[in-house]
C-alpha cells in the first residue's frame, strides 16, 4: 500500500481513476502529452520542500547549493535545445512567462497586436479578460476565412495602421507553419518588438521540423508540457543580454515569488530527453500521424480547416460537414473514450461555448506508440460515432474498440 493510499484514500482513489482514464481513452487534446517516469519522479521529489527565491548563486535563502545545480542544468540544456544565449526556467506557466515577457518589453497602456482568440490565438495575446487585454491596448489579427491561413499582408496593414509597441505571434489552434521572418519584417516596419509564443510547436522547432523564431523574435516564450513532453510550466528565451536581465527581474520578484524547483528539475529531465535523437524521431512521427489523420478525414468528406496540417494539430469543421456543433462532438466522443476539445473555426458563427469545430492533436497518442494506421482508424471511429450519435449500443461497441486499441499500446 502506498503512503498516499494509507494517508488520503480519497485523493488516492481520484488519482487512480484519472490514471485509468488516461490509459483507457484516446487523448487527442493537442496541448497534452504523457511524460516519462523520470520526469514524474523528478517532479514528485523532495525538491518541493525548498525555497529558493532568486537565481542560481544569487538566492535569498541558504541551503541552495544543490538547487543551484538543478536550475543550472535546466538552463544549460534549454539553451542547447533552442540554440539561445539566455533563458529563464522559473515561469510557473505559459501565462506567467507571457506576463513577464510582455512586461519586460513594453509599458502599461502600450499597444499590443496579437492573434485573436477566435482565430487560434491565446488568452495572453491580448484577450480582453486577460491581463494582456486589460493592462495594454490590445488589437488582433486573424486568418483568412476562406483559406484558414494567416494573411501576412493584412497583418502588415494592421500593424502600420495601429503602430503597436509589441506584435505577438504564435497560436494555440493554427495548423500551418508560422513565418517568423515575415513577422519580424512587419515588426521592424512599424517599430514594434516581436514576441513569439511557441508553446504548441516548441518540439517541432527544437528538432528543426519547423522554422525557428531565434534570430527574429526579441523574446520567445513557451510551455514545457505540450510537444516538449515535460512537466507543466513555462520558459522564456532571448539572445539579448540586457533584455534577459530585465526578464529575470520582471519574472521574480515582478510576477512570481519562490520558484518550483521540483518542476524545474523535471524540466531539466525533459530537456535532456528532448536532446536525444529518439525525440526527433518522435516529433517526426507526430507530424506523419497528424497528416494521416487529416488525410483520412478529408477522404471521409470532412472540411479540414486550411485543407490539412503542417504541424501536430488539425481543425475539423464538424458543423458544415455533419451539422453538429463542436460541443456536441466533444460530449459524444466522451462516450466512446475519445477526448477532444471543441474549437472555434475561422469566421465561426457559433458561440465559443458551442463552436463549429473540434481541434485534434497527435502528440499524446504518438507518445503511446500510435502509428499512421492507428490514427486512420481513429478518424473512422470518430466519424462512426458522429454518424451513430443516437445509437447507444453502437457507441458502446466503439468504446470497446477504443479500449482494445489502447491495450495494444503503451500505458503510463
Ligand atoms: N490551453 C492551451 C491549449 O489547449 O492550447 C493553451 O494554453
Amino acid at each position: 500500500m502506498s503512503f498516499l493510499e494509507r494517508e488520503d484514500k480519497e485523493i488516492f482513489d481520484l488519482i487512480e481513476k484519472e490514471h485509468n482514464r488516461q490509459n483507457e481513452h484516446i487523448e487527442l487534446i493537442a496541448s497534452e502529452n504523457f511524460v516519462s517516469k523520470a520526469v514524474l519522479e523528478a517532479q514528485g521529489s523532495i525538491l518541493t520542500n525548498k525555497y529558493a527565491e532568486g537565481y542560481p548563486s544569487k538566492r535569498y535563502y541558504g541551503g541552495c547549493e544543490f538547487i543551484d545545480g538543478v536550475e543550472d542544468l535546466a538552463r544549460e540544456r534549454l539553451k542547447k535545445l533552442f540554440n539561445v544565449k539566455y533563458v529563464n526556467v522559473q515561469a510557473h506557466s505559459g501565462s506567467s512567462a507571457n506576463m513577464a515577457a510582455i512586461r519586460s518589453l513594453i509599458n502599461h497602456g502600450d499597444k499590443i497586436l496579437g492573434m485573436g482568440l477566435d482565430a487560434g490565438g491565446h488568452l495572453t495575446h491580448g484577450y480582453k479578460l486577460s491581463f494582456s487585454g486589460q493592462d495594454y491596448e490590445s488589437y488582433t489579427y486573424g486568418v483568412n476565412i476562406e483559406t484558414g491561413l494567416i494573411d501576412y499582408e493584412e497583418v502588415r496593414r494592421l500593424a502600420l495602421e495601429i503602430k503597436p509597441q509589441l506584435i505577438i505571434c504564435g497560436a494555440s489552434a493554427y495548423p500551418r507553419e508560422i513565418d517568423f521572418k515575415k513577422f519580424k519584417e512587419i515588426a521592424d516596419e512599424c517599430g514594434a518588438f516581436l514576441m513569439a509564443d511557441i508553446a504548441h510547436i516548441a518540439g517541432l522547432i527544437a528538432t528543426g521540423l519547423h522554422n525557428t523564431p531565434v534570430g527574429y523574435a526579441d523574446v520567445i516564450t513557451s510551455t514545457t508540457h505540450k510537444t516538449l513532453r515535460g512537466p507543466r510550466g513555462g520558459i522564456i528565451m532571448t539572445n539579448d543580454e540586457e533584455l534577459a536581465k530585465k526578464i529575470d527581474k520582471t519574472l521574480f520578484p515582478g510576477c512570481q515569488g519562490g520558484p518550483l524547483e521540483h518542476v524545474i528539475a523535471a524540466k531539466a529531465v525533459a530537456f535532456k530527453e528532448d536532446l536525444e535523437p529518439s525525440y526527433k524521431v518522435y516529433m517526426e512521427n507526430v507530424l506523419k500521424n497528424c497528416k494521416a489523420l487529416a488525410d483520412e478525414f478529408i477522404k471521409l468528406g470532412y472540411k479540414v480547416i486550411s485543407g490539412g496540417t503542417d504541424n501536430h494539430l488539425l481543425l475539423l469543421d464538424v458543423k458544415s460537414t455533419k451539422g453538429v456543433t463542436g460541443k456536441e462532438v466533444e460530449d459524444l466522443l466522451q462516450k466512446v473514450n475519445i477526448t477532444v476539445n471543441k474549437n472555434s473555426i475561422p469566421g465561426d458563427t457559433e458561440k465559443p461555448a458551442y463552436t463549429s469545430g473540434i481541434r485534434l492533436g497527435t502528440p499524446a497518442m504518438t507518445t503511446k506508440g500510435y502509428t499512421e494506421e492507428d490514427f486512420r482508424l481513429v478518424a473512422h471511429i470518430i466519424n462512426e460515432a458522429i454518424e451513430h450519435k443516437n445509437d447507444e449500443e453502437y457507441l458502446t461497441s466503439l468504446k470497446n474498440k477504443v479500449i482494445e486499441l489502447n491495450k495494444k499500446h503503451l500505458t503510463f
